[in-house]
């Protein structure tokens, strides 16, 4: 088929999709091109998944506003489906990959899933059909990893199929609103390709699609992603800063932005979730052999690391017992406010060296299963209290009532969640990130 014939297809809603990866990522695109009126199937290794999904069930933990209600329709209007079986891809003319891409210890891509799903496709490509990746790589890795990838058993690139990458802007709590609002970078790997894709995204995207090419898409992800990483590490080196000259970091913010040009991001406790953490270094291994000196990039990821253990000094100044002997309850344990998401959540640092110190810690979250409970009870007797999540349920504490029920009227805000004023007002001593000690 010659991508005019896709063009066709795509434009008179007959081209029929594949999903590869029911995620975060995945499902909600499956079911908005499935809302749009396309026929989609969708491939996923996890047999509880697609059985789930096939119930038109969401797998998607978390409140995911309208996800539920469009795989249900889709489902019910038998233009979604689930499997395991890459047979389904055979008469499909579009396939979108969206699995997990992360990084090792060494902070090496972790690229297995994307092989796999590459290498399972090849073997029931359609002739003519176009694959895009949405998954977030490193520069490079469409021509270094994908291409040849689908290029065995004799399949040619713009001969036997067409490739691009459209870097998928999701995040938890908003997937569906971010898909159909938030601009898209459509990389391909001609021109042609490009303008291909960018008439399959018009049909569930309403904000601009940007047509380039497949090595600026990998980039422009991957750097959006290490920009954000690199300011908060600024915001956080300079919370250090005014901690060790008696400043206020959020006022010494507030005036900083109102000069223009600057938006000094918000310190904290440390960077968490399934992308910033992880895409500097997709960005810095698309130069690994390069000879490219990356310093800043590396710096950003170490001082964001440093952050928890930053917060377990704080704590251990703030006590007014040896931590050994202490009952610390800690505030949050998601790696976002109003989230449920844990990933490389910085409380995880946080409470793991707290109890690798002999501390007893608590761990309180309104929205993790396991955390619920009474914050109060829970801060019955303990000698601080850490602050590390800005949940609204710890921005409307009674803070007296905080005050009276710790053993010693201790809190480590390591977010700026409490009014530091108000909490002082109420008892309690505050220590916290970017405050003068
Ligand atoms: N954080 C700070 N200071 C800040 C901003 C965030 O310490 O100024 C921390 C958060 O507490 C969290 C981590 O960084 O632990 C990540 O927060 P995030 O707001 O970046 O949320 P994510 O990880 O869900 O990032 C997603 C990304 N979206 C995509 O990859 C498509 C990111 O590119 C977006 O910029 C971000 O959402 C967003 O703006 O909401």
């Amino acid at each position: 088929m010659l991508l005019d014939e896709l063009r066709e297809k795509i434009d008179r809603i007959e081209a029929r999709l594949a999903v590869i990866g029911l995620g975060y990522v995945g499902l909600p695109v499956a079911c908005a091109f499935a809302s749009a009126g396309f026929d989609v199937v969708g491939l996923e290794l996890r047999s509880d998944r697609v059985e789930c999904i096939n119930r038109g069930v969401s797998p998607i933990d978390g409140n995911e506003p309208g996800l539920a209600e469009l795989l249900a329709d889709a489902i019910a209007a038998q233009r979604f489906r689930a499997t395991a079986d890459y047979l389904a891809i055979a008469d499909r003319d579009v396939i979108l990959i969206a699995v997990e891409t992360p990084v090792d210890e060494n902070n090496v891509p972790h690229y297995q899933a994307l092989r796999s799903a590459a290498g399972a496709l090849a073997k029931e490509l359609k002739p003519g059909a176009l694959v895009i990746v949405e998954s977030t790589i490193a520069p490079g890795t469409m021509a270094g990893v994908v291409r040849p990838a689908l290029e065995t058993a004799g399949l040619q690139l713009n001969r036997d199929f067409y490739l691009g990458n459209c870097p998928e802007r999701v995040m938890p709590g908003k997937l569906l609103r971010n898909l159909h609002g938030v601009s898209r970078v459509v990389g391909g790997m001609t021109p042609e390709t490009a303008e291909t894709m960018l008439a399959l995204y018009r049909h569930i995207v309403q904000a601009d699609l940007d047509a380039t090419d497949c090595v600026t898409a990998e980039l422009v992800k991957t750097v959006e992603n290490a920009y954000r990483d690199v300011q908060i590490a600024f915001a956080n080196e300079v919370a250090l800063i005014c901690e060790a000259v008696g400043g206020d970091v959020w006022r010494v913010r507030g005036l900083v932005n109102k000069s223009p040009g600057r938006q000094m991001h918000l310190p904290g406790a440390g960077v968490g979730g399934h992308c910033i953490p992880k895409d500097p270094w997709l960005l810095a291994h698309g130069v690994h052999d390069k000879g490219v000196p990356l310093r800043v990039i590396p710096a950003a990821r170490a001082v964001n690391n440093s952050m928890p253990l930053h917060v377990v000094d704080l704590v251990q100044q703030a006590l007014r017992c040896d931590v050994c002997r202490a009952r610390i309850l800690v505030l949050g344990y998601a790696y976002l406010e109003e989230s449920d998401d844990t990933r490389n959540s910085p409380s995880e640092i946080l409470v793991r060296h707290l109890c690798d110190l002999g501390a007893q810690v608590l761990v309180h979250d309104p929205y993790v299963s396991g955390y619920q409970g009474n914050i109060l009870a829970m801060a019955r007797g303990c000698d601080a209290a850490v602050v590390m999540v800005k949940h609204r349920a710890y921005t409307e504490l009674d803070l007296a009532a905080l005050a009276r029920a710790l053993r010693a009227p201790v809190v480590v805000d390591a977010r700026a969640v409490l009014d530091r004023t108000r909490a002082e007002m109420a008892g309690l001593q505050v220590w916290g990130v970017g405050l003068p000690r």
